[in-house]
C-alpha cells in the first residue's frame, strides 16, 4: 500500500504507555461493584459476571508467559485510533508468548459468526499503527444477541483456539459483548469476553471510563474546519454557515467544538429538552442572533448543531418513542407499502397528539423517523438534514420579521455536514497513546483470567506516565433501558450534564459569542512539537477532571 510521507514518519511513533504497564504487572483488585441502576434485575441477567471487582494494574515483580491466541473484532461506527487498540493486543500478546496468535474477525461481529476471520500476522499490524481507520479488518453493526450466534461463533474459537475476544465498540456493542461473556461463562466454556470504549461520541463514559477513544482525534478535525469557516466567514461576511455535527444522540462533540472554537451559537439537544423547547422556539433564538448581527452590520455567522437535535425536541422525541413501539409492534404490515400508503398507515395508528407532530413535519425528516432502525434500534440521525431545516425556518422566520421592520440585513444560509470526514483521521498523539494502553490492559485483564470487563485507563489529564490502566465489570455500568418495545439491559448512555463543568463554561461565554465576533482558529492536530500542543487533550475532559 502506497503511504503518503506523514504516513511513513507517524508509523514510526511509539505509543506512550503508563509506568504500571511497562514492565511485569500484577493485578490489585477493588470493591465489588453493582449496577448503576435496576440492581436486581441486572444481578438475576447476569449471575456469572455481576458484582465483580474494579480491577487496576500496578507494577509487579514476575513476567507472565502464558500460551494464549486471542481474536479481535471492531465494531460500530469507526473511531480514530482503533488500529492502535489492535496493535497494542498484538505487542502484548506476543510479549507474553512469541508464539501466540492474534485473529481479526472480519466486519465486525458478523465475522465471528460467520467464521470470517484473517490471521493478523506482524507484516499487516505494521501497516497499520497510528492510522486512522478500521480497514485492518473492518467494522459493522451485526447485534450478538441470540444463542445460536453465541454457539456458531464458539465453533471458530474452538477451531482456533482462542482464549478470548476482545470486542471494541459504543455502549451498544459492550452491551453485547456483556451478554456473550455471561453466556460463555454460564455455559463453562473458558472463552473471556473484553471489551474496549470506543466512539467518536463520546457518551460512553461514566465514573470510571473518563471520555471514549476516537473523541479526541475527531472533535479536534471538526474544530479545524470549523475555524477554517469562521476564518472564511469572518474574510466574505456574507454568509450564516449551519453546521450539524455526527455525534447520535448527546451533544458532547458539539459541545466540545463550541469550547475549541466558539462560533456564534451552538445548540445543546439536553437543553432544548430540558427546557422543554418547541422547534419554533429553537428558530426563533437563533433568528433573534441573526438580526442581532444584521443590526450591528454583520451578516454572517456560524452555527453549530447536534446530529440528534431532532430526538430531543420533546413533542418529536415522544413521536419517535411511539413510533419505535408502533414499527416494533407493526413494521411487519407497512413496510412493504408505497410512501404515501406507509405515511397514512402511521398516521392512523398514532395517537392523536403524535400524528399531529408527524403531520407537522416536513415529509423527508417525517420519513427518516418511520424508517427501519439500526440494529440496537437507534434512529439513523445521521441521515436526517437538520441543518437545512432548520436554516429554512430561520429564513422564513427573518422574511416575517423584515415584513414588520424587524430584520434589516441580508441572511445568506450555506449547509454543512461533518461527520464521515473526522471519524478516520489519523489519531492524535493522545488517542494513539490512549488506545494502544487499552489493547494492554485488555490482554492483562485476559492474562489475569477476566472476563466481562471493559479496559480502561484513568487519570487521563496527567501525563501519560501516571495514567492508571486498569478493568471495570460491564454489568457495574447497566441499567434497564426500553429498546425496540422491550425491556432490555443496557449500558447507560452518557448525555451533557447541564450541571457539569463544560457546559457550564460555554453557557457562561454563548451570550457575548452570540453578539460579538469571538471566533478562534485551532489549526490541525499537531503530532510533534511542544506538549502543550501535541498532547492537550479535550476541554471536555480538561474541565472534567479539573481538581
Ligand atoms: P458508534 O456509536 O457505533 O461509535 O457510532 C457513532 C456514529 O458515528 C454516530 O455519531 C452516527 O450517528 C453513526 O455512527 C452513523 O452510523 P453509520 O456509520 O452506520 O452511518
Amino acid at each position: 500500500m502506497k503511504k503518503s510521507l506523514l504516513q511513513k514518519e507517524r508509523a514510526a511513533y511509539q505509543p506512550k504507555l503508563p509506568k504500571g504497564l511497562r514492565g511485569a504487572v500484577k493485578v490489585q483488585e477493588g470493591e465489588a461493584t453493582q449496577s448503576v441502576g435496576d440492581q436486581e434485575e441486572i444481578k438475576k441477567l447476569f449471575p456469572n459476571t455481576y458484582g465483580m471487582p474494579l480491577v487496576e494494574f500496578v507494577p509487579g515483580e514476575v513476567e507472565n508467559t502464558q500460551k494464549l491466541n486471542v481474536g479481535v473484532i471492531l465494531s460500530g461506527g469507526q473511531a480514530p485510533g482503533g488500529h492502535n487498540v489492535i496493535c497494542g493486543i498484538f505487542d502484548a500478546v506476543k510479549k507474553l508468548n512469541p508464539e501466540n496468535k492474534l485473529y481479526g474477525f472480519l466486519m465486525g461481529p458478523g465475522g465471528l459468526v460467520d467464521h470470517n476471520y484473517i490471521e493478523l500476522t506482524a507484516d499487516i499490524i505494521d501497516e497499520y499503527r497510528n492510522t486512522g481507520g478500521f480497514d485492518m479488518i473492518g467494522s459493522g453493526r451485526t447485534k450478538l444477541e441470540k444463542v445460536e450466534q453465541f454457539e456458531k461463533g464458539l465453533e471458530v474459537i474452538r477451531e482456533l483456539d482462542i482464549k478470548a475476544i476482545v470486542i471494541i465498540g459504543g455502549d451498544d456493542s459492550n452491551t453485547n459483548a456483556c451478554v456473550l461473556a455471561e453466556y460463555y461463562a454460564a455455559k463453562n466454556y473458558g472463552v473471556q469476553v473484553i471489551g474496549a470504549p470506543k466512539t467518536i461520541d463520546g457518551d460512553l463514559k461514566n465514573s470510571q471510563i473518563e471520555t471514549s477513544f476516537g473523541f479526541d482525534t475527531a472533535t479536534k478535525t471538526y474544530s479545524e474546519v470549523i475555524g477554517n469557516i469562521e476564518r472564511d466567514a469572518n474574510s466574505a461576511r456574507k454568509y450564516w454557515h449551519f453546521i450539524k455535527l455526527m455525534g447520535r444522540s448527546a451533544s458532547h462533540i458539539a459541545l466540545e467544538c463550541a469550547l475549541q472554537t466558539q462560533p456564534n451559537i451552538c445548540l445543546i439537544s439536553e437543553e432544548i429538552e430540558q427546557k422543554d423547547m418547541t422547534l419554533n422556539e429553537i428558530v426563533e433564538q437563533i433568528a433573534t442572533a441573526v438580526a442581532n448581527r444584521a443590526a450591528a452590520g454583520n451578516n454572517f455567522g456560524v452555527v453549530l448543531i447536534p446530529e440528534g437535535l431532532i430526538e430531543f425536541i420533546p413533542s418529536i422525541g415522544r413521536l419517535i418513542d411511539e413510533l419505535n413501539d408502533l414499527m416494533a409492534a407493526h413494521g411487519d404490515d407497512y413496510k412493504d407499502l408505497d410512501k404515501d400508503a406507509q405515511r397514512a398507515y402511521i398516521l392512523a395508528h398514532l395517537s392523536k397528539k403524535n400524528a399531529e407532530t408527524f403531520a407537522t413535519l416536513p415529509e423527508g425528516v417525517a420519513r427518516q423517523l418511520s424508517l427501519d432502525r439500526d440494529p440496537h434500534g437507534n434512529v439513523q440521525v445521521s441521515l436526517i438534514e437538520t441543518e437545512k431545516l432548520i436554516s429554512d425556518m430561520v429564513e422564513a422566520k427573518l422574511a416575517d420579521w423584515k415584513k414588520v421592520g424587524k430584520f434589516t440585513g441580508s441572511f445568506a444560509p450555506l449547509h454543512h455536514f461533518f461527520g464521515y470526514e473526522g471519524r478516520c483521521a489519523m489519531p492524535s498523539n493522545f488517542d494513539a497513546d490512549y488506545c494502544y494502553t487499552l489493547g494492554v490492559s485488555a490482554v492483562e485483564l485476559i492474562a489475569n483470567g477476566k472476563t466481562g470487563y471493559m479496559a480502561i485507563v484513568k487519570n487521563l489529564s496527567a501525563s501519560t506516565d501516571e495514567w492508571k490502566a486498569g478493568g471495570v465489570p460491564i454489568t457495574m455500568m447497566m441499567n434497564m433501558e426500553r429498546r425496540n418495545g422491550e425491556m432490555k439491559p443496557v449500558i447507560r448512555k452518557a448525555l451533557v450534564e447541564l450541571d457539569g463543568k463544560p457546559f457550564k463554561k460555554f453557557a457562561e461565554k454563548r451570550d457575548l459569542w452570540a453578539k460579538e465576533t469571538c471566533y478562534v482558529y485551532p489549526g490541525p492536530i499537531q503530532y510533534w512539537g511542544p506538549a502543550s500542543v501535541c498532547d492537550r487533550t479535550t476541554r471536555t475532559l480538561a474541565l472534567e477532571l479539573e481538581k
